[in-house]
């Protein structure tokens, strides 16, 4: 399998989160990309190449022109100010409050996420950038005829929605690139994110279309990031109705639920009849993962790749979350291998 990768995610490097009334190192850091990339080449899953760069466009057919200015232009307009540290929002437009985009920097960035958890830094938009060319790299490889290929993105992406930026993400990359397929003649997108948290930018980005289906395994919202949206009753709007399936699991879950959902997920991509698949592939899922609550072992995710496998379709896997360290490339690339030796 084909890999894509750029260098330039070390762009990105926040200094810190908010964690329980604490603020915590980041958790979504540069080693991360950094073990997996390793394992890629430690298991010599196949060629790893740097992207090509498609431009904006196909990024502005996720997200609005204003947003990708915003991003591009909020740290410049932050160094004006003489800002020190990384810049992070602190104020939202939550209930009874309105929508009005203010001039103000802290203002327009409130206005451009939903929580404080995308730091931006010196070279987070170029890390992002780059990381939505990867996705189209390998989404390009897939339109060009091969079976699969692997984007490894960072900083992820599923979080992020047309005109928000939270949860470690600020461009989503399996968005991006789903929609590249379709801009290019294929009409049944399904994207399956199996990052322990619910991918809730993804969802909202294809909620009322039919050419994307959107299907999800992850944490119940109830208990769990990003809290506001990942329930089992949201099932798509409009012509989207029915194009939306989410399957929150109780903290705890291990292979036995969590392999069962998958099932449910990979029968409804069969009966959907999709052309291609997206996989959102967080590894988050892991029973050392520091932020997450399920149980799955090093050997589950090659299962969860001999599943997919067995859709048979072109799959394209965009990484997302994972912060166990150490086990991340392990766990990600047995995804890889599961899906290739199937
Ligand atoms: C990103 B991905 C505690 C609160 C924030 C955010 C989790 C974002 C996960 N510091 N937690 O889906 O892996
Ligand atoms: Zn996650």
């Amino acid at each position: 399998m084909l890999t894509y990768y750029s260098d330039d995610h070390h762009l990105h490097h926040g200094s810190c989160e908010l964690m329980d009334g604490q603020l915590v190192p980041c958790f979504e850091k540069p080693q991360r990309a950094e073990h997996v990339l390793a394992r890629v080449k430690e298991r010599q899953l196949g060629a790893i190449h740097g992207p090509s760069d498609f431009g904006r466009a196909p990024l502005l057919r996720i997200h609005s022109a204003a947003y990708l200015d915003f991003f591009e232009g909020a740290w410049a307009r932050w160094q004006a100010e003489q800002g020190q540290g990384d810049l992070l929002p602190y104020t939202w437009p939550a209930r009874t409050l309105s929508e009005r985009l203010p001039s103000s920097l802290h203002g327009q960035l409130g206005y451009y996420s939903f929580d404080a958890g995308a730091p931006i830094t010196a070279g987070t938009w170029q890390a992002a950038y780059s990381a939505a060319q990867v996705a189209l790299s390998a989404q390009a490889a897939i339109a060009g005829g091969a079976h699969s290929a692997f984007a490894l993105c960072r900083p992820p992406g599923h979080h992020a929605a047309g005109e928000l930026m939270g949860g470690y993400c600020y461009l989503n990359n399996a968005a991006i690139a789903a929609q590249a397929f379709l801009d290019q003649g294929r009409t049944k997108v399904a994207i399956l994110d199996v990052d322990y948290h619910h991918g809730n930018g993804t969802q909202s980005i294809f909620y009322a279309r039919n050419d994307v289906l959107f299907t999800s395994i992850h944490g119940d919202p109830v208990a769990e990031f990003p809290f506001f949206l990942g329930y089992a009753d949201e099932l798509g709007e409009g012509s989207g109705a029915g194009y939306n399936l989410n399957l929150p699991l109780a903290a705890g879950s291990g292979w036995d639920v969590w392999g069962a959902a998958l099932e449910t997920a990979c029968q409804r991509i069969a009966a959907y009849g999709a052309e291609v698949i997206v996989v959102s592939l967080g590894v988050d899922t892991f029973k050392n993962d520091p932020i997450s609550q399920f149980k799955l072992d090093s050997p589950d995710y090659l299962r969860m790749g001999q599943r997919i496998a067995a859709l048979g379709l072109p799959t394209l896997f965009v990484m997302e979350g994972g912060y166990a360290v150490a086990e991340i490339g392990i766990n990600a690339v047995n995804v890889l291998e599961g899906f290739q030796n199937a």
